[in-house]
This record gives C-alpha cells, sequence and structure tokens, in this order.
C-alpha cells in the first residue's frame, strides 16, 4: 500500500516497551528506593549494568556499562543484583493484559512487543490509553507506546516520549518526520552499514532520501532496497504471532448485559471447571489467574493476581477469579467475562519456556 492512501484511522501497529524494566520492577517490590539513582547488575566489580532508572541515567549510567564505571560516576547510586526471574513473571503478567487487548502480538524481548489492535473494538488511541491504564494499575509499572501504520515507525515512535510516553506517526508526518534522524536510528541500519554511509558522508535521514535506490543497492546489497524503502515509510514486514500457547482460559459475551454478581460468579464457576479440565488433561498448573471484563459501552478491564505457588484445582481458580471481580467493583452492566490462567508450568515441576 502507498503510504499516501493510509487513513489516520489506519493506524494500528502498536510498539511497547516498558520504561526502565528491571529498575521499574526492583522499585515495585522496594518503594523505598523510589526516587533514587538505581542501578540493576549486582556489586562485583566484574559485572555489568543491565539497567539503571531514570534518576541513575542523569548522571550518565547506561546499560552494558560497566558496574565499577557506574560506581565512578554515580557514587551515590543504589546497586541491587538483576532477579531475572522476577522480571520474567512480571513481563507475563504484563503480556496477559496485551492479550486481553488482542490476539495479533508479537513478543521480542521481556519489555517489548508488537500488537495489531485494529481488531479490539475500540477507536485504537483509547485501546492505547486503556493498555496504559491496565498496565500501570495492575503492575504499578509504566510502559511508552508507538502507534503507526507499520512496524518501523511504530517502533521508532515508542522511543519519542519515554518514559511514559506515547507517539502517534500518522502517513502525513512522513517522511518529514524523519529527515533530521541520525541513520543509526533506523532499523535496519546497523554500525557496520552506518559506517559505510558516514563513509560517503551520510549521517542523517535527510542525506539518505538523497541516494537512488540503484546506488544503495550497489553499496549495500539487497537489504538496500529495504532501507531505501524504510525512510519513505514503507514497511510490508508482518507481526509474527508466537503461536505456542501461553495461556488458557475461556471467555463469553452475553446476549443480555448484566450486573448481577451471582451470574458473573456463575460463569466464573463454569470457565474453572473448565480451565481445571484443560489442566488436568494438559498435565500442567498456573500461577496467574487474569479476570477479564468488558461493559455496555465496550470498555475493557482486567485484574490479575500472580501467586506463590501453582494451582489446578477449579477450587482455587474459582476462589481467586471472584476475589477479583470483587476487586473491580463492577459499575455499569457486563457484556463479556472471561478467566485465564498463565505462568503455566508442567505437573512435573519443569517450567514451560515463556519468551525463552
Ligand atoms: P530496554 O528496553 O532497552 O531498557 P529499559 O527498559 O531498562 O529502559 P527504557 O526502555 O526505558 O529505555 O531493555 C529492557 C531490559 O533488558 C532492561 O531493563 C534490562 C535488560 N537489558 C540488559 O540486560 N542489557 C542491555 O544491554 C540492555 C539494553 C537491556
Ligand atoms: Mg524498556
Amino acid at each position: 500500500m502507498e503510504v499516501s492512501q493510509i487513513q489516520e484511522e489506519n493506524l494500528h501497529i502498536l510498539h511497547i516497551d516498558m520504561d526502565a524494566f528491571y529498575a521499574s520492577v526492583e522499585e515495585k517490590d522496594n518503594p523505598s528506593l523510589k526516587g533514587k539513582p538505581l542501578i540493576v547488575g549486582g556489586n562485583s566489580r566484574h559485572g555489568i549494568v543491565t539497567t539503571a532508572n531514570y534518576e541513575a541515567r542523569k548522571y550518565g549510567v547506561h546499560s552494558a556499562m560497566p558496574i565499577f564505571m557506574a560506581k565512578q560516576m554515580c557514587p551515590k547510586g543504589i546497586f541491587v543484583p538483576t532477579r531475572m526471574n522476577r522480571y520474567r513473571e512480571i513481563s507475563k503478567e504484563v503480556f496477559n493484559i496485551l492479550n486481553s487487548f488482542t490476539d495479533i502480538l508479537e513478543p521480542v524481548s521481556v519489555d517489548e512487543a508488537y500488537l495489531d489492535i485494529s481488531t479490539s473494538g475500540e477507536k485504537n488511541i483509547e485501546t492505547c490509553f486503556e493498555i496504559k491504564k491496565e498496565v500501570l494499575e495492575n503492575t504499578g509499572l509504566t510502559l511508552s507506546m508507538g502507534l503507526s501504520f507499520n512496524k518501523f515507525l511504530a517502533k521508532l515512535a515508542s522511543d519519542w516520549n519515554k518514559p511514559d510516553g506515547i507517539k502517534l506517526i500518522t502517513p502525513n508526518m512522513v517522511p518529514e518526520i524523519l529527515l533530521p534522524l541520525s541513520i543509526k536510528k533506523i532499523h535496519g541500519i546497523g554500525r557496520k552499514t552506518a559506517k559505510k554511509l558516514n563513509d560517503i558522508g551520510v549521517y542523517l535521514v535527510e542525506d539518505l532520501l538523497e541516494l537512488s535506490e540503484e546506488f544503495l543497492v550497489e553499496l549495500l546489497g539487497k537489504h538496500g532496497t529495504e532501507i531505501y524503502l524504510r525512510i519513505r515509510g514503507v514497511d510490508n514486514r508482518k507481526l509474527e504471532i508466537d503461536r505456542e500457547r501461553k495461556s488458557l482460559g475461556t471467555e463469553t459475551t452475553f446476549e443480555i448485559s448484566t450486573r448481577d454478581k451471582n451470574v458473573l460468579k456463575e460463569y466464573i464457576y463454569k470457565f474453572s471447571l473448565e480451565i481445571e479440565k484443560d489442566l488436568t488433561r494438559k498435565r500442567i498448573q498456573g500461577r496467574t489467574i487474569t479476570l477479564k471484563i468488558k461493559d455496555e459501552d465496550f470498555k475493557s478491564k482486567t485484574r490479575s493476581r500472580t501467586l506463590e505457588y501453582d494451582i489446578n484445582s477449579s477450587d482455587d481458580i474459582y476462589k481467586i477469579s471472584s476475589m477479583l471481580l470483587d476487586e473491580l467493583k463492577v459499575s455499569k452492566k457486563i457484556r463479556l467475562i472471561g478467566v485465564s490462567m498463565s505462568n503455566l508450568s508442567s505437573l512435573d515441576k519443569v517450567q514451560l519456556s515463556f519468551l525463552n
């Protein structure tokens, strides 16, 4: 599709990236760290910084820097070790929420994903704010988002207003918005390609736009065409959906919306039985329960709870999900309710792979 033919309502590719992810999880688990420069990556002299919160970044500390250097730059910084399992756990909660908005989701890393939100039944920009709200309410964490009409522009946009940012890139903003950017900002231009281009005096997208496709192909091979198109706002990459099931559960849309708690709990009970059956058949158990509701105005809400132990009985699933329903404080009539379970592991205690 030509860029000029794309309408604003077709901004449907969303890229999300959690803010200072590991550090934010550490602050969530230990709120006394908030507001202080925090560096994650352990205390050993030979360690490497995995990330730093935004306070520590003011001192110049960044990912992949040796710890000793970070200590020199930020002597008052608080240094904590990396706790990968905990970040994976929170990541699953976040992905759970994302998944409640769309099935078309491509996880990129523990804290980053592309989503196609055109099927969520609401205006895309409203969906963005709802996702932000759900993630914040459920996990206490903020993320940054970019909404556009392809992956390249969505990712570029999510980095625009970090932290807690949101940025739209519409077709009529292209290519002007790209002109002043360093070519290194263009997905697909790595260090080697950048050097080749720098060597011929090309530093900004503005310079790169002057070059013909033929010239770029000659200089960079096949890759040249991709870059030629990308800086003109064209990126035809599809989302690579991870088909392996990361959660199981079920949901129902009512013919007649209801606010009756007993009716809602009856459904929850039915879902709990179904989930138990599914878990037994697959010989798995889970630790996170997510309840999702959608009200008459199509507004969705989700609540999750991650337990410290695995469960697989319908009684436990019912207990947790009805507690989540109580927490949701339903005021409008509900048209859809669903329960799902994630953080799955096999009964044999072998952890199922998630995000590798
Ligand atoms: P990023 O999203 O690159 O960084 P971030 O979330 O800490 O900060 P922000 O997005 O707000 O700029 O990476 C996500 C996590 O991955 C990060 O919290 C820690 C980890 N990570 C490493 O372990 N090593 C690295 O070199 C980088 C860049 C990240
Ligand atoms: Mg991040």
